[in-house]
């Protein structure tokens, strides 16, 4: 029997490295009593950061779920990774969940990874809790953290508990809506009921008010009520409240300690009795087979159509798809179609994820997340769907990355070996990717910091048995025109028996910043048959793959055929692909090439007493600065600055501030390289072809 669509939730676990996600996530599980003991990060005894690079920085490096049953609610944690380098995984989690736990430290201010991951729950119209994790610190500070988290998302916060005690004293907490204090005498996570305290008994009434204000908000009839009768029964306080969570109006607020296990009970009740079930998500946007938006209703009787948010893969069992039905009921032993590829898929089994543990399930329900194991050709991003309704789920987000290394393998040979496992690693984390340079045919690295690149390569010798070292970090540049021009590509070649002839006309013109590459079609009168101008701008791209200047890729042109000849028994696609290229090639000499160099948002915060260090060393790095802001007895300073500038900032800026200062990096844009930088590029672009050819 499928599961009452109503009784799901599905949910990330989100916020800035270090505050205890994990700590929750493992917490929760045990209240939930999906496992009979506490999983603790510190004595590697969690069941999410389970994988050796996460265990040995007592960090988590990728997501992880873990599904569970309670109170006849189908519950899915997905706890996530808040470390700037490996934060944008969060992303992915929030497209696979349909609400959030924003976990935030009590004693520690909000950074710029809050700020990230609020902007994606605000993309995606996210409902979420607050949990305020660490309340048994000694430097705790509620209200800042309050405060904090108003700035920043510009809605109101409510208290639904309020901390017994702090610090070293911390007992427990006050349910706000019982209006009763919860006592944990030790770590079990069970608690006695009392009366509140006398101390606390006027905040108490004054938050409980506020409260009932606050729930009342969700729903007109509430508000009138509340104003007759100045106060709100339990039953209507919650229905208020959740109204409120689904319009994202408030963001209610849970505090405790996961450490020491208060206050957690009350956080998986309220994930069950607050947040919404995907179901009450609405309908999403997706795409039809002709590329019109449709409204997709997330309906159980509808066709199965799913989103791949997360790929798994083991060297051994092989590949898990992990997919959220965003429609229809899904059953094991199923024909999909892939929307992406085209491709059909057979789904086999259904697996139920449980950290590493996997059970098998029969049947998925709308909202349902499930793995599905050993699709032929599916990746992250990708739509499974009914044959009969084949649409396109709406795509995730693409994040560009930071920083480029070398990778060399350390055995001579093991280089494709070395590639096929970092292929293999990138399509279990989108953030990471893998290139070859073409002019030194080196593979080339990119992720969204040193860390998560080095993290990369320790999980290819341990997965796949390659070790490898990085070289220099690497400036992915790119060249571009300044000036429309017209060329010719002509092949024309008698050898023996019948020849190869192609002939055709490009105009070349350059495109705004990041417009990427066009092709347009203006052939008339058949002069070049349709069936051959695929084959033209095939030759046009490989042409771009290799600049002009230093052998960087060809990016922001618009390419228009608009003539060209053919011959009955001669033409062929490779002779249009060859004179497409030749056409290219001739235009580029001629359209004023240059070279781009790509930027980077540079966030950095920084002591006052630092500033003025920071700012001159910024200034010698080129850096525009855009926006500076006192956060606390901080500066936080925001800037473009080149790429090439700051590939290895993490170890200046831990030197320029004693280890004080913190840093946040996104790509931002590219812009012309300034004329004085260009023959360096270009020396270095050719020394390194030079070494590759030797
Ligand atoms: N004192 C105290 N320590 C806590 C609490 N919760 C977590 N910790 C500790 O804080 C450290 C980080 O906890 P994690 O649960 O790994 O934090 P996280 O947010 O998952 O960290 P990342 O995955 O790196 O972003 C660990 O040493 C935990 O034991 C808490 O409530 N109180
Ligand atoms: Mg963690």
């Amino acid at each position: 029997m499928a599961r009452e669509p109503s009784s799901i939730r599905t949910v990330a676990i989100v916020g800035q490295g270090g505050v205890g996600k994990t700590s929750v996530a493992d917490a929760l599980l045990f209240a939930g009593g999906a496992n009979t003991r506490l999983g603790r990060v510190d004595e590697e005894s969690s069941l999410f950061d389970t994988e050796p690079e996460e265990l040995r920085r007592r960090s988590t490096i990728t997501s992880s779920l873990f599904s569970f049953e309670w109170k006849k609610h189908g519950i899915t944690l997905i706890d996530t990774p808040g470390q700037g380098n490996f934060v944008t995984d969060a992303y992915f989690a929030l497209r696979g969940a349909a609400a959030a736990v924003l976990v935030l430290d009590a004693s520690s201010p909000l950074r710029a990874e809050t700020m990230k991951l609020w902007a994606w729950l605000e993309e995606e119209q996210m409902p979420a809790l607050v949990f305020v994790n660490r309340l048994d610190r000694s430097e705790v500070d509620l209200e800042a953290r309050l405060n904090e988290l108003e700035e920043l998302t510009q809605k109101r916060t409510t208290l639904l508990s309020l901390p017994l005690g702090a610090g070293d004293e911390l007992r427990g907490v006050v349910d706000l809506r019982a209006g009763r204090a919860l006592v944990f005498s030790g770590e079990d996570g069970k608690a006695t009921e009392q009366d509140v305290p006398s101390e606390l008994a006027d905040r108490v009434e004054e938050l409980r008010a506020k409260l009932m204000e606050d729930a009342a908000e969700g729903d007109d009839a509430l508000v009138e009520k509340y104003l007759e009768e100045g106060e709100l029964g339990e039953a209507e306080v919650l229905a208020g409240l959740r109204a409120a969570v689904r319009a994202r109006q408030i963001l209610p607020v849970l505090v405790g300690s996961a450490a020491r296990n208060i206050g957690l009970g009350g956080l998986l009740e309220a994930i069950v009795e607050l947040l919404p079930a995907p179901v009450e998500r609405g309908a999403e946007s997706a795409v039809d087979a002709d590329g019109n938006e449709v409204t997709l209703a997330p309906d159980p009787s509808d066709p199965v159509l799913a989103l791949v948010f997360k790929t798994i893969i083991d060297p051994h069992a092989g590949q898990l798809s992990v997919v959220r039905l965003l429609s229809g009921t899904l059953s094991g032993d199923t024909q999909l179609q892939n929307t992406v590829t085209g491709m059909r898929e057979r789904v086999g089994n259904l697996l139920r994820l449980e950290g590493k543990k996997t059970t098998q399930v029969q049947e998925a329900t709308v909202g349902e997340i499930v793995a599905v194991a050993k699709l032929k050709d599916t990746h992250t991003g990708d739509t499974l769907a009914d044959p009969a309704r084949p649409w396109k789920a709406r795509p995730l987000k693409e994040f560009t990355p930071v920083i480029t290394f070398a990778v060399a393998a350390k055995k001579r040979g093991e280089e494709d070996k070395a590639a096929q496992g970092l292929m293999r690693l990138a399509e279990e984390d989108p953030a990471l990717q893998v290139t070859r340079d073409e002019g030194s045919g080196e593979i080339l690295l990119s992720g969204a910091g040193q860390l998560h690149v080095e993290v990369a390569c320790e999980k290819l010798e341990r997965k796949y048995g390659v070790g490898v070292e990085l070289k220099a970090p690497k400036v992915p540049y790119r060249e571009t025109i300044r000036k429309s021009v017209k060329a010719h590509g002509r092949l024309k070649k008698q050898t023996g028996g019948h020849g190869q002839f192609a002939d055709c006309w490009i105009e070349v013109e350059p495109l705004p910043r990041g417009g990427g590459f066009e092709f347009v079609d203006k052939i008339v009168g058949g002069v070049i048959p349709k069936g051959f101008i695929p084959a033209v701008e095939k030759g046009v791209r490989e042409a771009m793959a290799k600049g002009s200047i230093a052998g960087y890729p060809v990016v922001d042109v618009k390419v228009t055929l608009y003539d060209g000849q053919h011959h009955e028994v001669d033409s062929s696609e490779m002779a249009f692909k060859i004179a497409g290229s030749m056409a290219f090639k001739a235009a580029l000499e001629q359209a004023k090439p240059c070279l781009l160099e790509p930027y980077v948002t540079l966030e950095v915060t920084v002591p006052d007493e630092c500033m003025g260090d920071v700012m001159g060393d910024l200034n010698a790095r080129r850096a525009k600065v855009e926006g500076m802001e006192q956060v606390g007895h901080n500066q936080r300073i925001r800037a473009k600055v080149p790429m090439a500038e700051v590939l290895r900032y993490a170890p200046d800026l831990t030197s320029l501030t004693s280890g004080r200062g913190t840093f946040e990096m996104s790509f931002s844009h590219y812009e012309q390289l300034p004329d004085h930088l260009v023959p360096k590029v270009v020396e270095e672009a050719r020394r390194r072809e030079e070494e590759a050819s030797a």
